[in-house]
């Protein structure tokens, strides 16, 4: 998979050379283009942010930076985008999508991470500020896909933060990211519920025992007990979970 992120903290993004993301871009899987909105500006300040019509507090991102460093990336024509070669098999080959993080957007899931570990090439920008110009998503919702993803509700100082959460959440989904596939399965909300505790040695540590049926040796009540333990905690702590589960079967 391709990702190219468009901010104005591009040191931010140093982090990705860590741990199982930067494995997976030095193996090939991942490759990553972080890209300075600055570099696209031309006066002498560099600004990317200028005051809002209709007054307001706060700075709103100038849409000709944005326009430069998308045109750059996506190419100019909408076509451009779609002549590269394609880099896994079941890849969309519907040209790359272009990530907005806005806590205005939808919210972000382990189902999307799932849709968007698919994609060939994923486009994220980071806006700061009170926002972007309104005219960026509608111009490039024009020419192909576009989506305002939300980490939850609550506010952030600008996508960032957001957009690296993304990035792991998704990367790890992708084949050969993360070394043992089964792993992946039986981690919360997969299935729609929060995941079991989990217990490693010596049985007993200050007092507190390990569960004596995770060391009874009979898969089966091990099974059985786990998954008491998910529904028990999904019931405790985010019922609204359940209700969807119910609603809707996984298949
Ligand atoms: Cl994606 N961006 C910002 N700026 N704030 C957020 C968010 C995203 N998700 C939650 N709060």
């Amino acid at each position: 998979m391709r990702i190219d992120i468009v901010t104005i903290f591009p040191e931010f993004f140093d982090v990705l050379d860590l741990s199982l993301l930067g494995k997976a871009r030095q193996s090939g899987l991942i490759e990553l283009g972080v890209h300075n909105l600055r570099d696209h500006t031309h006066d002498r300040h560099h600004s990317v942010d200028d005051t809002p019509y209709g007054g307001g507090a706060g700075m709103v991102m100038k849409p000709e930076p944005w326009g430069a460093a998308l045109d750059a990336i996506l190419g100019a024509s909408p076509e451009a985008a779609l002549t590269e070669t394609p880099a896994t098999v079941n890849a969309s080959d519907d040209g790359p999508i272009l990530i907005f993080p806005s806590p205005a957007g939808d919210q972000f899931t382990q189902a999307m991470a799932r849709e968007l570990s698919l994609e060939r090439h994923l486009v994220f920008g980071c806006g700061r500020y009170e926002g972007i110009d309104q005219r960026v998503v509608d111009h490039y919702s024009q020419r192909g896909r576009v989506r305002l993803v939300s980490l939850g509700d609550y506010v952030l100082n600008g996508g960032e933060v957001a957009v690296m959460a993304m990035i792991e959440a998704i990367g790890r989904l992708i084949p050969g990211v993360v070394g043992n596939p089964e792993s992946l399965v039986e981690e919360s909300h997969e299935d729609g519920l929060l995941e079991y505790p989990s217990y490693t040695k010596p049985s007993s540590w200050r007092g507190l025992d390990v569960p004596p049926v995770l060391l009874s040796g009979n898969h089966g009540a091990i099974s059985t007990w786990r998954h008491e333990q998910q529904i028990e905690r999904t019931e405790r702590v985010r019922p609204d979970l359940l209700l969807r589960t119910i609603q809707q079967p996984t298949t």
